[in-house]
């Protein structure tokens, strides 16, 4: 299958320092992602990736929280909230982008979770959907029909993000060799696929796009 990559935007999830082997937030394995998204940049003129952004004193953080440890679960915007580690704060290293994934062709990056009282695991919207990011936009003025999304993680960030570019009429692939799940639950990553294949989202290998 040859694909037709125009009108096509690759979208880079949070491929960031706290999600990759060694951070705070690690997604084991994460950093095989990052020579296939390379390897993908090369076939797509038009990218974009999205950075978890969060204050130090973000809701999501169990440290934030008296008494509580990451993984339990709070309320946060009305909404059931998983507790996590501190990752990703603004100015930190671990907010940075991996070095070895080149942003050189990057249009825009598009910052999310900056908002203490709620999460966002979407590159859309936030988790309540009461505000965007301008992604959605962004990519609709710019002629963009279909969004093939990479990165970290499978079964959060990469889910609500595919989920919700579906959402918003564009046709949505999912890369599902350049993405890995955190699996907090082992079943997590694979119930993520269900779930984004259920919710229209193409499933395809990078060898559709790169052979
Ligand atoms: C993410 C948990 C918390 C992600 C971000 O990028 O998947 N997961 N914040
Ligand atoms: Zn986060």
């Amino acid at each position: 299958m040859a694909m037709n990559l125009k009108n096509s935007a690759l979208l880079i999830v949070d491929v960031q320092n706290d999600f990759l082997p060694g951070g705070a937030l690690a997604v084991s394995q994460g950093d095989e992602v990052i020579p296939v998204i390379n390897a993908l940049q090369e076939k797509f003129n038009f990218i974009v990736a999205t950075q978890d952004f969060h204050p130090e004193d973000h809701g999501s953080f169990a440290a934030n929280h008296k008494g509580k440890s990451p993984g339990e679960m709070i309320e946060l915007a009305g909404l059931s909230q998983i507790l996590w580690p501190v990752h990703c704060v603004q100015g930190s290293e671990g907010a940075e982008f991996h070095e070895e994934l080149n942003p050189i062709k990057w249009k825009a990056i598009f910052q999310k979770g900056k908002n203490p009282e709620v999460d966002s695991y979407s590159g859309f919207f936030d988790n309540a959907r009461r505000e965007m990011t301008g992604l959605g936009d962004f990519l609709h003025n710019e002629g963009i029909m279909n969004v093939f999304v990479t990165g970290l993680a499978q079964d959060y960030c990469v889910k609500f993000t595919a989920l919700d570019a579906v959402s918003l009429g564009f046709k949505t692939y999912l890369i599902s060799d350049a993405t890995r799940a955190v699996n907090l639950n082992p079943e997590d990553g694979d119930k993520a696929l269900q779930e984004m294949k259920n919710g229209g989202v193409n499933l395809i290998d990078s060898s559709a796009i790169l052979n």
